[in-house]
């Protein structure tokens, strides 16, 4: 035993572990997709307990499906480069030198860093993209935007042959369009939004660098149903980053995900504490 182990409760992790089992049992088989967006991703301890969170997903029966962002990575290697970006209404303005980038740093070294950081907490994770299977056909979303990809056709069969291998897929929000020499960069919630919705996901969860929705007086609403969403919004309660994520939310449930959690992915555990406790985490929107 090492000696700071000295002083741990013991009998409260197994306590712990008890307390999990109706959640597990509940969650046994849910395709849970989850949205790792830059800002959540941290430093290489965070990335560690990110995976292994994912790893237990998967080892208590759950189907994870990792979509990840990296607007930070692609600013500095943009920078890196002397490219200038710029967003509107919260996406990148994507020309051609800019997608070139954008498909290199997801595709590359953010999507390979996960797929590593699963590997080594025992799990088995595939890296691809949209392109893969074609797993996402995208058309161009706003003419303003350039290259940046909605999008129009979903094929998971991909996905759940990875399910029945026990692999966790990880995705990095690139797309191809109807022409076959065309490459989209997508918004990592939109996309995750769509992958969850062509699987009727259980659980979509967007793990962001805020801890949730938040009420007048700023305090974080646990649950709320479309309409309230929908309210918040007209009011002007729900504002500025925040609604792309929401717009992601409604989209989902509509297209028959269960439910969409907006959480703050730097908590240790937010997975976790989520799924497999009573507290949650963020905000819950479903119907
Ligand atoms: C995003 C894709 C990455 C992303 C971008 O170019 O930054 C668009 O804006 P985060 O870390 O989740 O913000 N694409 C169209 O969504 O990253």
């Amino acid at each position: 035993m090492q000696p700071q182990d000295m002083n741990r409760d013991w009998h409260a992790t197994a306590r712990t572990l008890s307390e999990a089992l109706p959640y597990m049992q509940r969650y046994s088989g849910a395709t849970v997709v989850v949205k790792f967006g830059g800002n959540a991703m941290g430093d290489v301890r965070d990335m560690a307990r990110f995976a292994r969170d994912i790893v237990l997903m998967r080892q208590v029966g759950m189907h994870p499906v990792v979509v990840h962002g990296g607007g930070p990575m692609i600013n500095r290697t943009l920078d890196k480069l002397g490219i200038k970006s710029e967003f509107v209404r919260g996406k990148r303005v994507t020309d051609q030198a800019t997608v070139e980038v954008v498909e290199m740093v997801l595709t590359g070294l953010v999507n390979k860093r996960i797929v590593q950081a699963i590997m080594d907490e025992g799990g088995r994770a595939v890296g691809l993209s949209g392109k893969d299977d074609d797993l996402m056909v995208c058309e161009a979303d706003d003419p303003e935007l350039g290259f940046v990809g909605r999008p129009i056709e979903m094929n998971v069969q991909v996905l759940r042959d990875l399910f029945a291998a026990g692999i966790i897929p990880v995705i990095a929000p690139v797309a191809t369009g109807m022409d076959p020499n065309e490459t989209f960069n997508v918004n990592g919630d939109t996309a995750a939004g769509a992958i969850a919705g062509a699987l009727q996901a259980d659980r979509l969860l967007l793990l962001t660098d805020v801890p949730g929705v938040k009420d007048t007086s700023g305090e974080v609403v646990t649950q709320l149903s479309p309409e309230e969403v929908r309210q918040m919004t007209d009011d002007g309660t729900i504002a500025g980053g925040m609604i792309p994520k929401t717009e992601t939310a409604l989209k989902a449930i509509e297209q028959g995900v269960r439910g969409v959690v907006i959480l703050d992915g730097r908590v240790p555990n937010a997975c976790l504490l989520e799924l497999f406790t009573e507290h949650g985490a963020g905000s819950l929107i479903r119907s």
